[in-house]
């Protein structure tokens, strides 16, 4: 049985990938951070909670990420940790550099000192390529423009030199958007699924969104995270775009979920609110992944069709189980 240990267990990738390992029958190790509230709910839902071990850790502190090594004895290391929303990097630029950018380099010194013969997989983004136009591939030019974006090139290049100086075995998976039924609320796709949801069941009348004419390569999370831990089964470590090399903007992504929960015309309901747009934003990002098809054998299976589908079917259900069963016997004939 390999050990594998993740960091950033409770966040939507891992609980995809926690899943996925428990499947492939690993010994599953996952970080997370004190908080005062729930933190688990991901892995609950995936009824995968109480198969792992969990470690406290966070990646300010230096000591927290070595004894997680230490006590997990891994032969992966997944890091999916980070402050991952791209607009709360503008808010807190410098605890985003200081988690994101620095915390990959404590996670690296702590491997290169306790465990050099683990392998490991940095998360990094396709938001380190910014506003360059063309569709990118591995050898594309990164120029970030948040400091999310700066912070994961910072993590990127830094996984790159462990591999180089101390021959440690360092995979970077340079994911374009993965969405899922598990996405953050404040992500776009699932805050406007969730919305949808909740003007369904009349829980608000309005939905508030940025820039809606900004376009992703927009993939099923649960594909993804097959893609990372191919990564780490090869003989050498390398780098791998993974993306389906098709972009849609939010304007898509709005009309279709809107078109599918059956509400119609989303101007009625839709607001662009000004505060949400960001300093900077990226136009377009799509993907080329043919490296990781062809050495890897790896390619996404959910289409954008399918992912709007399940993520607005997720949504919709969530609030219908919740009615009211007086409100339920009314919408049965209305
Ligand atoms: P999430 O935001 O859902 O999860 C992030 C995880 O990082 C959570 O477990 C979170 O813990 C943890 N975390 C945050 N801050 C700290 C800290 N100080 N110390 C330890 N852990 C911390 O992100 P995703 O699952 O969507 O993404 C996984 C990784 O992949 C991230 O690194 C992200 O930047 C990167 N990525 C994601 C893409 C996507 O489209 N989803 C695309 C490309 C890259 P908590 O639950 O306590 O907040
Ligand atoms: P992104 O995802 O920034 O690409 O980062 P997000 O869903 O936040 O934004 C995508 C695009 O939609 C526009 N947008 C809005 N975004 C949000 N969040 N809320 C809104 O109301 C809204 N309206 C329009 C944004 O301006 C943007 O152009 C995600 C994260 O998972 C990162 O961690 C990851 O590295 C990248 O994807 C690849």
């Amino acid at each position: 049985m390999k050990n594998a240990l993740i960091f950033g267990v409770t966040g939507q990738d891992g609980a995809y990938l926690t899943e996925f390992l428990l499947k492939k029958n690993y010994h599953v190790f996952g970080t997370f951070r004190r908080t005062s509230h729930k933190c688990f709910e991901r892995l609950e839902e995936m009824d995968t909670f109480e198969n792992i071990t969990t470690i406290k850790a966070d990646l300010a502190d230096q000591p927290s990420i070595q004894s997680a090594i230490r006590k997990s004895e891994p032969d992966e290391i997944y890091n999916l940790a980070a402050q991952s929303f791209v607009m709360a990097s503008f808010q807190q630029p410098v605890l985003t550099a200081d988690i994101t950018g620095l915390g990959v380099l404590r996670i690296l010194d702590a491997i290169k000192e306790n465990a050099p013969h683990a392998k490991f997989y940095q998360a990094s983004s396709s938001e380190m390529y910014g506003n360059y136009p063309g569709i990118k591939d591995e050898n594309s030019y990164f120029k970030p423009r948040s400091p999310y974006g700066a912070a994961k090139v910072f993590g990127h290049h830094i996984a790159v030199h462990y591999r180089e100086a101390y021959n440690i075995f360092t995979s970077c998976g340079i994911l374009f958007n993965h969405e899922s039924p598990l996405r953050g609320l404040e992500f776009v796709t699932r805050k406007i699924t969730e919305t949808l949801a909740r003007i369904k069941f009349k829980k608000t009348d309005k939905l508030y969104l940025g820039n809606i004419y900004a376009k992703r390569d927009w993939g099923f999370a649960g594909d993804y995270v097959e893609a990372m831990w191919l990564m780490l089964q090869q003989k050498q470590p390398d780098d791998y775009v993974i993306a389906t090399g098709e972009s849609h903007s939010v304007e898509e992504f709005l009309t279709l979920a809107s078109e599918y929960a059956e509400l119609g015309d989303w101007h009625k309901f839709v607001k662009i609110d000004e505060s949400i747009k960001r300093p900077t934003d990226i136009d377009e990002l799509v993907g080329d992944a043919s490296k990781v098809r062809k050495n890897l054998g790896w390619k996404p299976k959910v289409n954008f069709k399918e992912l709007v589908k399940i993520m607005v079917d997720h949504d919709m259900n969530y609030y219908k189980e919740r009615m009211d069963p007086f409100d339920q016997i009314k919408s049965k004939h209305n």
